[in-house]
């Protein structure tokens, strides 16, 4: 008997390969596979920002769902320019089997609210630094009326950063593959950290 067990991430890697031998002559053969690519599978998490302009900070949210492999898809939407495709995209995104929705736009930043109230998926904010050093992107992005939350996270990169994060944490909720890459984030990310040496 041969069974096979596949699962999202990218890292292609046979992690257990047991022979057993039971009866005379029967031969099971049991293996797990981790190959299909993040950029086959179908994407779970969503990047949409209100501008082509958004990219040098939102880059940082795909950069990061790249590198530990979760399949993801980016593009450019707004809540005032293109309101129609927006709101579009936010109806079908759960069936089209997206679990999260990241949303970065700057300025009178209404993306992530707008995208929200068209759908049940959770949907993670990330205000663009402006002219007005992004403080009009953090208010427009996190204070929502009452009953249609966007989960805001900080202005610019380390936003968009935490949220592809903070994206993963909710995947790995339901998701074993996502969780271990998320721990095993967490603790290169520390071993990182104590292993720095100062000058002194
Ligand atoms: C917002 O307006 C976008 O999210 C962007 O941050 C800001 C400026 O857009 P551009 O004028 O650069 O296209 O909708």
């Amino acid at each position: 008997m041969l069974k096979l067990q596949t699962s999202i991430a990218s890292d292609a890697f046979w992690s257990l390969i047991t022979w057993n031998f039971s009866g005379a002559w029967n031969l099971e053969l049991e293996f797990q596979a981790n190959v299909m690519s993040a950029q086959k599978s179908p994407p779970l998490v969503a990047i949409i920002m209100g501008s082509k302009s958004d990219w040098e900070t939102m880059r940082h949210a795909v950069e990061t769902l790249d590198d530990l492999g979760v399949p993801n898809e980016a593009r450019v939407l707004s809540a005032h320019r293109t309101p129609d495709a927006t709101t579009e995209f936010a109806r079908k995104a759960a069936d089209r089997g997206l679990r999260v929705i990241i949303a970065g736009a700057g300025g009178a930043a209404h993306l992530a609210g707008v995208i929200a109230a068209h759908t049940w998926l959770p949907v993670l904010g990330v205000p663009i630094q402006s002219k007005l050093h992004g403080l009009d992107s953090l208010l427009s992005t996190a204070q929502m009326p009452g009953g249609i939350p966007v989960g805001t996270l900080a202005i610019g990169e380390a936003g968009a950063k935490n949220a592809a994060l903070l994206a993963m944490a909710i995947l790995a909720t339901s998701d074993e593959t996502i969780r271990q890459k998320l721990e095993d984030f967490r603790r290169k990310q520390s071993e990182a950290v104590l292993a720095v040496k100062l000058p002194k």
